[in-house]
């Protein structure tokens, strides 16, 4: 046989294997919605960090091109174009073959993080068109796919050659196919974010951003020589510290291992992993290793200087990483995933490794700063204190006889008492909350007005929190209880309502009680937003009545500029400045009726900037707090 016979009969299972990721797109890039689209990129990304940890690459290009394409360049050696065993060019086999990858010669590591690592062949399924242009060896070669299949003539198993080229590198630009994601488009926000995250783990590495895309014009270089340390002074913005930033490093095992803390003026820790330039959401072993092996050496010190007694106990771990900051990433030559979106790093030897350089390293530290030893201590001893304390008011609180089900005065409960039908309202102001307990379905909307701003729990102790009547009456009414750093009642089976809708008016004002709102669900009920129980009503913005037709309800200022550029001659128009201009039916219509309404469902992808964040929103500036607002929460389809 010759070689381009072998080709043909390996092609038509290349074709049958690209053909199954497009049947089946969710198997290979766990959604069709926006964060697929924005998957296909961070593949492609990741394939040119790879270049980078492989030693040959400094500047990555990424573009979001104005079609809603994408384009991602390196200047690293250049796919290889040189004739594959299997007959046809090292490229096409590349983008054509199912799990074409595995790890990189040379012994660097490939990427293969939870869900990606699925490959280049992937994203060319998944793409309407996939150009890869390569310089390579003087010479410039292009391919072209179309829906995964190639349309370039290759002669001889090779790609023609398109030009001479004094440089190194490659090329990728891709749309995404809108057979497979329908009108999803990238995510820009979740992309700035994720290619300064892969700055901050590279320090070596520039990478430069552009968005394309009509009204958001953006060109951002992202270069972040001091690693770990300036991600650390970032997530740090707008809390006060305690400690200084402590970085470590070292190696054990064949595994390398960064780390990072620091301690702030606050009960939170926020300690994020990282395996192989990818951030772990669940967490995992490298994280158990540290924590563990902090939390001996806390306790190790405090009885060696006497802070603690004979007669006390140890600090818990909780109590040593109250206030913490921490960042620990490490490079594992073949890294193991488990949980249930498989970020959640599961390899044994990666608890041992980075226990070891832990164990190792911040003695050559602690031992030289006693002043920042004794400060990271006191952190612990106030976090026994405050848990000390709590623990007897928490049962004093729990004592207290609950609200039960109906005798609250203030909420309007449904009739029905099957959870998965029902939905509670948090409605902001008596008004409001009066023309919705007459505008409700009563057999399945639940009314709770609160009265003006909630407390903000980010700046308030546990006890005034627990003490403060919204919160409490939130807390009984939704039946799952909470969960915060001492203890954890939470429980989702016992949730009373499948969604939480908080609607509030379409004003500053209104996203400032959201972002109260949600801090507190952040705060003490994540499970409800990582499970997507909290929504956000969309009342209209405006009501348009052309002189002939049917009145029309408008919910964004877009909405309205495509509603004059389709009607020309006059028509009325009315702003709604908030809900109390609506009369009962009109709020049933536009925001409650389930067949009608708009609801944005709040998703935080971003749990690790999530709490950087909520510092940010709770400033006194109005402006990114609205940004977040409309950024996090996006657009779930018509509730129906
Ligand atoms: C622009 C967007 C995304 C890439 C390279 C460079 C090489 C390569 C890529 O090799 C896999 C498997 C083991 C050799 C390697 C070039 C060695 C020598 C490469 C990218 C081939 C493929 N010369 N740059 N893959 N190895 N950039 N950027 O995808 O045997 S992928």
């Amino acid at each position: 046989m010759s070689e381009q016979q072998t080709y043909n009969a390996d092609s038509i299972t290349v074709l049958e294997g690209l053909e199954a990721v497009r049947r089946r797109p969710g198997m290979y890039i766990g959604s069709v919605g926006t964060k697929g689209v924005n998957h296909l990129l961070y593949e492609i990304v990741d394939n040119a960090v790879d270049e980078h940890l492989a030693g040959f690459c400094r500047n990555i290009e990424v573009m979001i091109h104005a079609d809603g394409s994408a384009e991602v360049h390196d200047d690293g050696r250049g796919v290889p174009v040189d004739l594959h065993k299997m007959g046809v060019s090292a490229e096409r086999v590349i983008y054509t073959t199912l799990h074409a990858g595995g790890k990189f010669d040379g012994g660097a590591y490939k990427v293969s993080g939870g869900l990606h690592g699925v490959g280049s062949s992937v994203v060319n399924a998944l793409s309407a068109y996939m150009d890869v242009q390569v310089h390579k060896d003087g010479r410039i070669f292009h391919d072209r796919y179309e829906r995964g299949t190639p349309v370039i003539e290759l002669s001889g198993g090779l790609l023609p050659v398109a030009g001479r080229t004094k440089t190194t590198g490659t090329w990728v630009r891709f749309m995404p196919d809108s057979e497979i994601f329908g009108d999803h488009t990238f995510k820009v926000s979740s992309i700035r974010n994720r290619l300064h995250e892969t700055a901050y783990l590279n320090p070596e590495l520039s990478i430069h951003f552009v968005n394309e895309r009509e009204g958001e014009e953006e060109d951002i270089l992202f270069h972040e020589p001091e690693g770990l340390v300036g991600y650390m002074k970032d997530l740090g913005k707008g809390k006060e510290a305690i400690s200084e930033i402590v970085y470590f490093h070292g190696k054990s095992d064949g595994i390398e291992v960064d780390g990072c803390f620091q301690f702030h003026h606050s009960f939170e820790e926020n300690v994020l992993g990282f395996c192989n330039n990818i951030y772990n959401a669940e967490g995992g072993t490298h994280l158990t290793g540290f924590k563990n092996r902090f939390t001996t050496l806390i306790n190790s010190y405090a009885r060696e200087l006497g802070i603690l007694k004979e007669k006390d106990d140890n600090f818990t771990g909780t109590d040593t990483r109250s206030g913490m900051t921490a960042l620990i990433c490490i490079r594992h030559p073949d890294p193991l995933f488990e949980g249930q979106t498989k970020t959640k790093l599961g390899s044994a030897d990666a608890a041992k490794a980075v226990a070891a350089v832990t164990a190792e390293q911040l003695p050559l530290y602690f031992d030289r700063n006693l002043e920042e030893l004794k400060k990271v201590i006191s952190c612990a001893e106030r976090s026994a204190r405050v848990r000390k304390a709590e623990l007897k008011n928490k049962a004093n609180m729990l004592q207290k006889p609950k609200f039960s089900f109906d005798s609250n005065g203030k909420l309007a409960n449904c009739e029905s008492r099957d959870a998965s039908k029902c939905e509670i309202f948090i409605v902001e102001g008596d008004s409001a909350g009066g023309s919705a307990k007459t505008a409700r379905n009563r057999k399945y909307q639940a009314i709770l007005p609160i009265r003006g701003k909630i407390l903000n729990v980010e700046k308030a102790s546990m006890d005034k929190v627990l003490a403060n009547a919204e919160i409490k009456t939130m807390i009984n009414t939704f039946g799952c209880g909470f969960s915060e750093g001492y203890g954890n009642d939470f429980d989702i089976t016992k949730l009373r309502y499948d969604k939480i809708i908080i609607m509030a008016d379409a004003d500053v004002d209104g996203a400032h009680i959201s972002t109260l709102l949600m801090t507190f669900f952040y705060r003490f009920m994540p499970e409800l937003i990582r499970e997507g129980h909290i929504y956000i009503a969309m009342p209209p913005l405006y009501k348009v009545q052309p002189p002939k037709g049917e009145e029309l309800y408008l919910y964004d200022d877009a909405a309205l500029v495509a509603y004059r550029r389709q009607h020309k001659g006059s028509f009325g128009l009315q702003r709604y400045k908030g809900l109390g201009e609506m009369n009962a039916d009109q709020l049933w219509e536009t925001t409650m009726n389930p067949e009608t309404r708009l609801l944005k469902r709040v998703e935080i992808e971003d749990f690790r900037m999530a709490d950087q964040m909520t510092s940010l929103l709770m400033g006194s500036e109005v402006e990114p707090r609205r940004n977040y607002i409309q950024e996090n929460a996006v657009y779930a389809t018509l509730d129906i």
